[in-house]
């Protein structure tokens, strides 16, 4: 008996698997393929098993520009990093710092000019 896929042949039949599926030890029963434990993937940071099939992500701070292609987003030049005065991007993350004269707070982006150096 094949689980997925049955072709009749000359007094007998073979199984095949679905895409995205192989065969366990014998040759009729299908399971699917852990396609991120294998190299049958082409995610650069995030890879997740689906049935059938698999989905590449991205780390926060990286957008996915799609197939799986993640880049750094400048949260700098887009404004999201909340820096009052200096930013300063970095793969997969930013920092915040301040002009002479200023630190910076607990909140790693507010500035404070009280504490001059
Ligand atoms: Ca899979
Ligand atoms: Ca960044």
């Amino acid at each position: 008996m094949c689980n997925q896929i049955c072709i009749n042949t000359q007094g007998s039949y073979t199984c095949e698997c679905k895409i995205g599926y192989q065969f366990i030890n014998d040759n009729s029963t299908c399971e699917d393929i852990n396609e991120c434990e294998t190299v049958d993937h082409n995610c650069t940071q995030t890879c997740s098993n689906t049935v059938g099939s698999y989905t590449c992500s991205c780390r926060a701070g990286y957008k996915d520009n799609g197939y799986g292609n993640c880049t750094d987003i400048d949260e700098c030049s887009m404004g999201t990093s909340g820096c009052q005065q200096l930013c300063f991007n970095t793969n997969g993350s930013y920092y915040c710092q301040c002009n002479t004269g200023y630190k910076l707070m607990n909140d790693n982006s507010s500035c404070d000019g009280m504490y001059s150096y």
